[in-house]
């Protein structure tokens, strides 16, 4: 038997007799307990073994055809993975549900229960994150080789708590009780080096040796991702950090001094502790480098040892490999593969420089200006020796080309420079992912033109063709499928079939079943159960929701203006003919933005003063759960009817819970920001709230001298809600917030604010024609399918990675 061959792997049983039998086995042998003491977490680990030993089935199968026709793989480079629950997922991809639910009845337990010990691994801070888990789910489902590489970080999201005192956070130790999903593969370890110098290379110029000052180990360990409706199974692995055994110093140990013996082995496993360490202390932006270059330099070494498995020849590296940087957080991947090429492999500059360039492609997921990360020269200088002198060969490589196509244009020289001088010389990361890619890709059209037109304007010059526009998209299975099961299985009924969930477009043909006013009604019925089962408040009134990263860009501050205005207006007339409405935020503020906090304590609290308030509190809720992470946008979601989209116009690069609420039937109000200008093309202007500046107008005001005391003066409403914010009754957190917006409001908030009321007296007149109402629900929905991240995939393989699929025979 050749097991290279993957045969001999006796094949898992599909009737509920077999799945019943595989679960026994796995809670006698791997969990090594007994039916008579399963607990509900010995249940919860022995469903999620067996399930997942039906994915590592198709692992297996996927990594034989993967390695039989040695073809180029993508590899999707991440700081972030917002995975969501796994669980639910495994059992929908393996087509096990019945048979789990079943299997687990007879153990005594209910599947709920078990899904509800389920935790999501929290790797990410927002949008960034789950674009990376969606690609990763497209990437399977479109059978594209690919490995997603990433950090384990021991500590996720902090976990978030409102009251009317604001946020408090709490650590996320997600892996707390162990986590059935992942394989570790410590065989795969990787030695990672810090600081230290660097050596010349007797009568090799290009060539250095670098003689680290840490030494730090990563483990790998991954989870599998399977595609949805095909065999093949991906993975992401994930990296920790750890010790090696030479840091435990065992001789202070014996002097008694514990805690000086571990301090070494708990500095190199500070690389993988939490997600995105507070980078406001100097410290903590030395622990984020480090983070970055961990992952970049594992991951490579990693993709190299792949490589070598079926390749020998360097000149094959990049026709077999794409390496795709998710933001500038990895960018240090571009002067580490040219260090391992030509100091390592003994590469000559040029070649690596050939390789390197072709092999790498960016993704920029920004505008604004603070994230595009810089570092200090001298903090490079320290940790990275050999990375900084790399830079600098490659910036003055790229400035003599400059010089060539722009001579005598000093000024350009000095714009375009990967490093910055002034007033502290820093490399700019940006342009290093520009300078050392293949192709650069924006995430929205409108980000991909401001992109070219000001931000990296003068790359756009010299390169037109690199830079390109993947609009970003979302996996229908998680966000619909899983999220609204009620409202996918009425658009399966309807359609036929379920198909649209690997080919989103077809959910057009839902148009022809608008004139069917049954299928209305169990539209408008499936939108209420899903109101009742959230119980955020009465599921008679209008859902409307906010639900993201707390910003000033994105303007939760506009929001909170219109339920200030709008609890006035009802103060002033409370026989009025008032449209109920549950407003719902939820949403983190990184824990050193303090604006960002001070806005979610002042709506914390005026959401318990209308909630006392007896005028007001029928016609008007703001709640606001805590804890906003995946699991919790799949049960708010299905509940919204209305989305808000607020940001200011030129600030938000896409955002992709715009998409998500599109698709599950929530009508947007929004700016034409990011990716509403193509949702608002799709479904319709009569199906979509606009208002407000656009991204040009926006920066012309700035321009002009934009005064928000002028538009507090002229518009009496306005000027009553930012009173009322600033009047005392909200405590100092109300004067901060009025006084910010009247000195400054950095996002043009007040310009904005009158539009926005008069859109939002449109959304009211919409929702009292209920029949309208859902005919333009079902038609957001209907015209969401561009919003697949299959379709984003498909955009990639085609455009950037030039990747064909890899499909895996099927076993029955
Ligand atoms: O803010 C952007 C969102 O607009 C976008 O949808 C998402 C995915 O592309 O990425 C978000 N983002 C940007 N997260 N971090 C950054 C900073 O570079």
């Amino acid at each position: 038997m050749d097991l290279r061959q993957g045969i001999g792997l006796r094949k898992l049983g599909k009737t509920a007799d077999e799945f019943q039998q595989d679960l026994l086995s796995n809670l006698y042998y791997r969990r090594g307990t007994t039916v008579e003491s399963a607990s509900a977490r010995d249940a919860y680990e022995t469903l999620s073994l067996t399930v997942r030993d039906r994915l590592a089935e198709r692992r297996a199968r996927t990594a034989a055809a993967h390695y039989a026709s040695n073809p180029r793989w993508v590899y999707y480079l991440s700081a972030e993975y917002l995975l969501g629950a796994q669980l639910e997922q495994n059992l929908l991809y393996s087509g096990t549900g019945n048979l789990a639910a079943e299997a687990v009845k007879a153990l005594g337990f209910s599947l709920e229960d078990l899904e509800d010990l389920d935790v999501e691994p929290g790797l990410g801070n927002g949008g960034l994150g789950r674009l990376a888990a969606c690609l990763v789910d497209s990437l399977a489902t479109r059978d594209i080789p690919a490995v997603g590489y990433g950090i384990r970080y021991d500590l996720g999201i902090f976990r978030q708590i409102i009251t009317e005192n604001g946020q408090t956070e709490l650590p996320d130790d997600w892996a707390f009780q162990g986590n059935p999903w992942e394989f570790p593969a410590p065989d795969d370890r990787q030695t990672v080096g810090f600081y230290g110098h660097t050596e010349p290379v007797p009568g090799s110029p290009d060539r250095k040796v670098w003689v680290p000052g840490e030494i730090v180990l990563g483990e790998p360990s991954h989870m599998l991702v399977p595609g949805y409706g095909t065999d093949t199974v991906n993975i992401v692995r994930l990296w920790s950090a750890k010790a090696s055994e030479a840091s435990f110093d065992l001789s202070r140990f014996s002097a008694g001094q514990y805690a000086e013996a571990v301090q070494e082995a708990v500095r190199a496993e500070n690389i993988s502790k939490v997600l995105y360490p507070d980078d406001s202390t100097e410290l903590g932006r030395e622990l984020r480098l480090k983070q970055q270059y961990f992952l970049v330099s594992c991951s490579l070494r990693d993709i190299i040892r792949r490589f070598r498995l079926r390749n020998e020849d360097w000149s094959e590296f990049a026709d077999k490999t794409v390496i795709q940087l998710n933001d500038t957080h990895p960018t240090i991947a571009i002067p580490e593969l040219m260090r391992l090429l030509v100091d390592e492999y003994e590469l000559d500059w040029s070649k690596a420089w050939e390789i390197t360039r072709k092999t790498f492609a960016y993704t920029c997921h920004t505008l604004l200006p603070e994230a595009l990360e810089t570092w200090p020269v001298r903090l490079i200088e320290k940790l990275l020796p050999r990375h900084l002198e790399i830079i600098y060969v490659i910036n003055m490589l790229f400035l003599r080309e400059v010089g060539a196509q722009f001579p005598g244009d000093q000024d350009r020289i000095r714009r375009m420079s990967i490093i910055q001088e002034e007033p502290e010389r820093r490399v700019r990361m940006a342009h290093l992912a520009v300078v050392g890619t293949e192709a650069v890709n924006g995430v929205a059209e409108l980000h991909s033109k401001l992109l070219r037109e000001t931000v990296l304007d003068d790359f756009a010059d010299l390169w037109p063709a690199k830079f390109q526009n993947v609009t970003n998209g979302i996996s229908p299975r998680r966000f619909i499928r899983i999220a609204n099961p009620r409202l996918s299985d009425l658009i399966t009924e309807g359609l036929g079939d379920d198909s649209w969930l690997r080919d989103l477009e077809k959910l057009a043909g839902l148009e022809s079943l608008i004139g069917d006013a049954s299928f209305r009604d169990r539209w408008q019925s499936i939108k209420r159960a899903n109101k009742v089962a959230l119980a955020a408040g009465d599921p008679d009134s209008l859902t409307d929701v906010m639900i993201k990263r707390f910003h000033e860009y994105k303007r939760q501050q506009l929001k909170l203006l219109h339920v200030v205005t709008l609890y006035q207006r009802i103060h002033a007339n409370p026989a009025g003919d008032w449209v109920p409405r549950t407003v719902l935020f939820a949403g983190k503020a990184a824990p050193a933005y303090h604006a960002a906090k001070d806005l979610i304590q002042l709506i914390a609290t005026v959401g318990a003063t209308i909630a006392a308030d007896p005028v007001a509190s029928p016609y008007l809720k703001v709640v606001f759960p805590s804890n906003y992470n995946v699991t919790l946008a799949e049960k708010i979601i299905p509940a919204a009817d209305l989305s808000e989209q607020i940001s200011l116009a030129g600030k938000e690069a896409s955002g992709t819970g715009n998409m998500k609420l599109a698709l599950n039937g929530a009508v947007t109000i929004g700016t034409l920001d990011g990716a509403n200008i193509e949702i608002r093309a799709r479904v319709g202007e009569d199906n979509f709230f606009l208002f407000g500046l656009d991204a040009y107008e926006a920066a012309q005001a700035r321009i002009n001298g934009y005064q928000p005391r002028a538009f507090y003066e002229h518009d009496a409403e306005l000027r009553a809600a930012i009173d009322a914010l600033g009047s005392g009754a909200f405590g100092d957190v109300g004067h901060r917030v009025a006084s910010s917006l009247l000195g400054w409001d950095e996002y043009l908030t007040l310009a904005d604010y009158r539009a926005y009321l008069d859109a939002q007296a449109q959304v009211e007149e919409a929702w009292r024609d209920r029949d309208r109402w859902i005919r333009m629900s079902i038609l957001n929905t209907a015209h969401s399918g561009f919003f697949s991240s299959d379709r984003t995939v498909a955009d990639y393989a085609a455009r950037i990675w030039r990747v064909a699929p890899v499909p895996v025979p099927h076993e029955d």
